[in-house]
């Protein structure tokens, strides 16, 4: 499908100023063969393109607006401490509330730092977990995505995945030469590699929900596993729930599987759809963080007074009674009639779901670790993308993503989604099978 005409002149522009022409590779929409939509505005489950042509919103910018765009009180809470001031760099009221109200939801969050992006605060808990341990070594998972910084650009998804990178030019040898990247929901590989290198490991970190290889939920006894070897060998379990951190659950993936970490990333969500990024723990690890320990890390722009009213009005607001039993009901809806329309036409696909983050994959089985995930047919997948922007429907435009749903979807919505779905689907059909 074309984009707009004012997208397309938008876009032409933009790959002379910005590399590539946009701001994070995803968002390029290469892997679907189609150029980006340049958004004009948000409303509720809908975005709208330069030309007023709306979109229901399945991408909910990456994870963010749980609330869907716009929602009154965060846009209120904005405004309110807009009229304070931008920035200070000093301390302000705002950030202790926001700190506190992680600690409360977050059983495993002792004592929690702010930081802009769910990359600093992954970069950030892996160094307070090599100064703890006194030791180097990382275990990641392939297909997990923890953000950009060196250490952890090792089979990486997302964007990484979605272009094929195997590695990043940049990225020192010596730098990844600590980081060990192990299959998704193999709990024997895992504790085969601990029994070998357990006492050089500083910290094993993982996305408890995996939502950068497309979504994959974790089996049953593969988190459990985690905590038990890093427990036995002195290792800092880290959770990074950038992606489910209050999406879940409140608690986050660690409260929806009774698994408790030593370290826990957010970001997305606990902005309210401001740039934010937290990471949080024991108080025994967090206090080594400057200036009341000697680890270092830093921001001029952290706990950002704007950042901080979002975030803040956004967790008031999922935190009401019965917000997660809402979602779940409108998000059950997506999944399972998804999953029926594969089934009913034949279409050799799978739906994962946990909560209202899904994956939908081309794949001839079940997807469980990063293998399964690559072996979807992408091509199938970006012509049903195209096929569902041309219905008006906005998904992320890679395989490795994460379908979103917010609070403002509603079973209209999701019906109007499921039967654009149907029409795209039944003219895949004629190529099912051959995925
Ligand atoms: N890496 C993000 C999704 N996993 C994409 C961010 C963006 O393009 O905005």
């Amino acid at each position: 499908m074309k984009s707009d005409p004012k997208s397309y002149l938008l876009f032409q522009r933009a790959k002379e100023a910005i590399p590539g022409g946009v701001n994070s590779p995803v968002r390029a929409a290469k892997a679907v063969g189609q150029d980006p939509l340049f958004i004009d505005r948000g409303q509720g489950c809908r975005i709208y393109d330069m030309e007023g042509r709306g979109y229901i919103d399945y991408v909910c910018s990456w994870g963010p607006l749980i609330l869907g765009h716009r929602h009154p009180a965060v846009i209120e809470a904005i405004e309110k401490a807009l009229l304070r001031g931008t920035s200070f760099g000093a301390p302000i009221d705002l950030e202790v509330e926001l700190a506190e109200m992680i600690i409360d939801a977050v059983d495993s969050v002792e004592m929690v730092r702010m930081v802009n992006s769910g990359t600093e605060a992954t970069m950030s808990a892996i160094r307070a977990a090599r100064a703890y341990t006194g030791r180097d070594g990382i275990i990641k998972f392939d297909g997990c995505y923890h953000g950009h910084s060196d250490s952890l650009l090792v089979a990486a998804g997302s964007g990484v995945a979605t272009l094929n990178i195997p590695g990043s030019p940049g990225v020192p040898e010596s730098v990844v030469q600590h980081t060990y990247s192990l299959s998704y929901n193999d709990p024997e590989a895992f504790a085969e590699k601990m029994a070998e290198k357990g006492d050089e490991i500083a910290a094993v970190i993982v996305e408890p929900v995996a939502g950068n290889m497309g979504m994959v939920p974790p089996d049953p006894d593969f988190l459990a596993a985690l905590r038990k070897e890093t427990e036995k060998h002195g290792v800092v379990l880290i959770f990074d729930e950038v992606m489910s951190g209050f999406r879940v659950s409140y608690g986050g993936a660690q409260e929806l599987y009774g698994v408790s970490p030593d370290l826990s990333c957010f970001g997305k969500i606990v902005g309210g759809g401001m740039p934010v990024g937290a990471y949080g723990g024991k108080k025994e690890i967090m206090e080594q963080i400057a200036p009341k320990g000697p680890v270092y890390q830093a921001g001029t722009l952290s706990g950002n007074p704007l950042a901080m009213a979002a975030g803040i009005a956004a967790l008031k607001q999922i935190s009401m009674p019965g917000f997660y039993e809402n979602l779940e009901e409108t998000s059950a809806r997506l999944g399972n009639g998804l999953a029926r329309l594969v089934e009913r036409l034949g279409i050799q696909a799978t739906v994962n779901r946990v909560g209202s983050m899904l994956g939908l994959f081309f794949a001839p089985g079940l997807v469980s670790n990063f293998e399964q995930a690559k072996a979807s047919d992408t091509e199938k997948f970006a012509a049903f993308y195209r096929g569902m922007l041309e219905r008006g429907i906005y998904l992320p435009a890679a395989q490795f993503e994460v379908i979103f749903v917010s609070s403002a979807h509603e079973m209209a919505d999701i019906d109007e989604t499921l039967s654009a779905a149907e029409d795209v689907m039944a003219g895949l059909q004629d190529t099912a099978g051959e995925t």
